[in-house]
């Protein structure tokens, strides 16, 4: 019997996987920032113009519920790249800045990496905010990427108040993070810009793409392109076409432009006969930044967003696309940003990194309707306890908060009386009350979750990659 098994299982198993090596597809993975999860027309809002998100919606798969890894940018951005929670990859709490010298372990097999050893050629645009390092030790180029366009980390993390955000002469509101050094734009290890010149910044990352993807169609190479766009993250900002061009205002053209560019890219992979092999995947870092009213974004009908550990703050838009391959359709399966490695991994035919994964292949979800492997999803707080930590833990069609935004902790035993300051990032949170953890059922779910929670979960941490 065993035999036999071996035998039927062996001819499709090899098939699986001469397909993927003889054929690996193309990946765009298109990142958008502090994007809530009711911000796009195909989501549900009345007034977004993104209609080249909400096409490419209604031709793939549309996810219902997927979640990013944490409510901040770079710890969620880790999780993307290396398929791990960033508890594991110490990419945990809060998020770099210019002056941090730490960046994300160099240790970590990121997706480039992954792709890169079958052959890939890999490149990233936009965003990175997973370290900048002593002489740009952490910076793409050298974790997988053989070419970089972009910002070291968020573009908000210098002096703004004097720069232009939208052309002719409109200045960036607000005043950004107070430092002295002007945000730079950076060509793999060498500064283009500094300060970084807002209104010209996209229209030079999609010319990098659409050459960038024109050049591997001619090479006849498979590619990696991760495109982690800075919209629609504070301060929004937007080139001379978009200007005034949305009902959202500022926040809505910066959308726009983002929507723009999803556009331009997909005609780049028309153009060079790249459509019916290339996944195409977008979703965003973290949900919309609400205490800045209009300027922020909507979570929709999800409570809260960035920072806290409600819907609003990790559950994302996302959408799988891939003309030929992937059926259109609305998925309300459990999936993650986790689950982007295997599933590229598993396409492209490359093996899996040999350290602990949090995610899933998910090609049972994009290519045959089926179940996600996916049941369960943990909730990390962007300002940790070592006492408290998961605040929140989905299972199923469950979903347990132990802690929430605000919660106080009272010493006890414990020592002085601590508490939690709420993310000042977050548009609620901040009254203090104490999360539900009731009888019944939920014990039940804090069994499971006890039983399966990451094994760094509860001790201290032995690698911490953030720096002052
Ligand atoms: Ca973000």
């Amino acid at each position: 019997m065993r035999w036999a098994c071996i035998w039927l299982l062996c001819p499709l198993g090899l098939l699986v996987l001469l397909s993927a090596s003889t054929n690996p597809p193309n990946v765009l993975l298109i990142f958008a920032d502090d994007l809530g999860f009711g911000d796009l027309g195909s989501y549900g809002h009345p007034t977004s113009a993104t209609p080249n998100l909400d096409k490419m919606a209604a031709r793939g798969l549309r996810f219902t519920d997927f979640y990013a890894s944490c409510p901040i940018c770079s710890p969620s951005r880790a999780a993307l790249l290396t398929g791990r929670y960033q508890t594991r990859s110490g990419v945990y709490p809060g998020v770099f800045y210019p002056g941090s010298r730490g960046g994300l372990p160099l240790s970590e097999l990121t997706i480039a990496e992954v792709l890169k050893a079958r052959g890939y050629t890999t490149a990233m645009v936009g965003k990175w905010h997973l370290g900048l390092g002593a002489n740009g030790s952490f910076l793409p180029i050298h974790q997988g990427f053989d070419h970089f366009l972009g910002v070291p980390y968020s573009h908000d993390q210098g002096p703004c108040q004097n720069l232009t955000c939208f052309p002719p002469h409109t200045k960036c509101f607000g005043t950004c993070d107070q430092g002295v050094v002007p945000v730079p734009l950076l060509l793999n290890q060498s500064i283009l810009q500094q300060p970084l010149a807002f209104p010209q910044l996209v229209p030079l990352y999609n010319k990098f793409s659409r050459d960038f993807i024109a050049d591997c169609a001619r090479q006849g190479r498979p590619f990696l392109l991760y495109y982690a766009s800075h919209h629609t993250h504070y301060p929004q900002f937007g080139s001379q076409e978009y200007v005034g061009q949305s009902l959202r205002g500022p926040f809505g053209d910066a959308l726009m432009e983002f929507d723009g560019s999803v556009g331009l890219l997909l005609q780049a992979l028309q153009e060079n006969g790249l459509e019916g092999n290339t996944l195409v995947f977008f979703t965003a870092d973290n949900g919309p930044e609400t205490m800045r009213m209009a300027r922020g974004g909507s979570s929709g009908l999800l409570k809260c967003g960035k920072g806290t550990t409600y819907e609003g703050g990790m559950r994302e838009p996302a959408v799988a696309y891939w003309p030929g391959r992937i059926s259109p359709g609305v998925t309300h399966e459990m999936a993650s940003t986790l689950d982007i490695l295997p599933t590229l991994a598993a396409l492209a035919g490359a093996p899996l990194p040999t350290v602990p994964l949090d995610g899933y292949d998910l090609s049972p979800v994009l290519f045959g309707g089926g179940k996600s492997p996916r049941q369960m999803m943990f909730y990390y707080p962007p300002s940790p306890s070592k006492l408290l930590g998961v605040f929140a833990v989905r299972y199923g069609k469950y979903k347990a908060h132990f802690f929430t935004q605000g919660t106080h902790l009272h010493g006890g035993g414990m020592g002085s009386p601590r508490s939690l300051r709420p993310f000042q990032g977050s548009g609620c949170g901040s009254s203090p009350a104490l999360g539900t953890l009731a009888e019944g059922r939920w014990l039940q779910l804090l069994f499971v979750f006890v039983s399966q929670v990451p094994s760094s979960v509860g001790r201290p941490l032995t690698r911490t990659a953030m720096g002052p």
